[in-house]
């Protein structure tokens, strides 16, 4: 009687909940269905899963998940978005199964019902997934099938953070999508000569042929003299308040960029993410994601939020997972920041990343060899012979480490 009361409460609160979603029809920007492609692989598992249900044949419909609105996904279909539910056998899994934004799915229409419903994810080619906890943790995709992982990096007067670009990198490479660096904010640089030099440590580190743009989507971003209508999803911009350095040109920081072998500007960004692909963004809360895509798009389309003047520390304002079309691009992926990028199990990605560095750990004389004090370690030897940078070894031995230790950690039950 208590569970029946339970259930109905649960099942209330969930109707309730679905009626305060946003209209798809009152969303901007939302992508169409030819903006983004299904592999052929998905369409093969598509076709399977309609030769395996020939009851439902006329309901099933390829869809591509292009929001997440806890637990009612928004789904591109080839008539339109629609708000989708899962079904009974993917709410019971657990978060692994459930399908992320980017995920192709197989949806089932019924014409008697509102609502359509999620009957399976179909194979991801990537998956950008991180640990979330420490010990106990769990995998948690990010998003999917992305074609490429912007890794939002901010620049500040204190410089910027090679360990997280590097974990970054090798989190987007072990779920095989490419990546490029975005330096945010490149006007917050101490100066032109200081935006080179980080750029000049990216490269240290991840090899001159790792792509690098900086930015100042800010001061850019035309934004904030375009008026646009004010749909339900959009917000109030008291945003542009962001402290930029408005009196900084630009003009010597692109030089600067340029000089050092980085691209410079916002329509360099959109060259990342060409028409029918799928980018996503990756970075800490406040790196600029948000401000970057707005930029880009003309308008304020996402929610931004001032970050702590202490530390730069941003305020989680994005809180939605959520494609956007971009104007003569591609479908980017706009993602809450997140503070931590614990690597487990990434060590594939990390030896695309630093492949010099992996090579030359096949030759150690251990098998567990730490890379730093054992003799006969091939890596320190390499590092000598000037194969790579010094940089560059650090952050493998920091980065391969914390692996190590992960491991030891693991909760056996959890599938990596
Ligand atoms: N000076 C300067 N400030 C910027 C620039 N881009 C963004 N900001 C400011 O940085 C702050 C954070 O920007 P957001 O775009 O909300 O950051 P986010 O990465 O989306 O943050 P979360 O949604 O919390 O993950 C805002 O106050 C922006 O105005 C820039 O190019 N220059
Ligand atoms: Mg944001």
């Amino acid at each position: 009687m208590a569970k029946a009361r339970a259930a109905k409460k649960r099942r209330s609160s969930r109707q309730e909940h679905a009626a305060s979603l946003p209209a798809l029809d009152k969303l901007l920007d939302v992508p169409s269905y030819e903006d983004v492609a299904p592999s052929p692989e998905q369409v093969a598992a598509f076709e399977a899963v309609c030769a395996a249900h020939p009851e439902a044949a006329g309901e099933l419909v390829l869809g591509c998940v292009c929001r997440l609105d806890r637990g009612f996904p928004a789904v591109l279909t080839p008539h339109g978005p629609v708000r989708a539910e899962h079904a009974v056998q993917i709410a019971k899994e657990s978060d692994l199964l459930k399908p992320a934004v980017g995920d192709w799915v197989a949806l089932r229409c019924p014409q008697d019902h509102d609502r359509a419903v999620i009957e399976q994810v179909l194979p991801r080619w990537s998956d950008v997934a991180r640990w979330r906890g420490t010990t106990r943790g769990e995998r948690q995709t990010l998003a999917a099938n992305v074609d490429i992982v912007l890794i939002a990096q901010a620049e500040s007067d204190r410089g910027i953070s090679l360990d997280r670009i590097a974990r970054s990198a090798t989190i987007a490479a072990d779920s095989h999508s490419a990546w490029a660096v975005v330096l945010t904010k490149a006007d917050r640089a101490a100066s032109p000569k200081a935006l080179a030099a980080d750029i000049a440590s990216i490269h240290e580190v991840l090899g001159p042929d790792a792509l690098v743009v900086a930015c100042a989507s800010l001061l850019e971003g035309s934004a904030a003299e375009k008026p646009t209508s004010q749909p339900e999803d959009t917000f109030q911009p008291e945003a542009l308040s962001g402290s930029p350095s408005a009196e900084k040109p630009l003009a010597p920081l692109a030089e600067a960029a340029l000089r050092e072998g980085a691209a410079w500007g916002l329509e360099a960004v959109r060259g990342l993410v060409p028409p029918r692909k799928v980018g996503m963004v990756l970075g800490q809360s406040g790196a600029g994601k948000s401000t970057l895509l707005n930029a880009l798009l003309g308008h304020e389309a996402l929610e931004t939020g001032e970050v702590r003047q202490r530390d730069d520390a941003g305020r989680h304002t994005t809180v939605t997972r959520r494609m956007v079309k971009l104007p003569g691009a591609g479908v980017i992926i706009d993602c809450p920041g997140l503070r931590s990028l614990p690597l487990v199990g990434h060590e594939r990605g990390l030896a695309q990343v630093l492949p010099q560095v992996a090579e030359a750990a096949t030759r150690c004389k251990f098998r567990d060899c730490t890379h730093s004090h054992e003799p006969g370690c091939g890596v320190v030897e390499a590092c000598e012979d000037g194969l790579f940078s010094a940089a560059a070894l650090d952050v493998y031995r920091a980065l391969a480490d914390e692996m190590r230790q992960s491991a030891d950690s693991l909760d056996p039950d959890v599938r990596l």
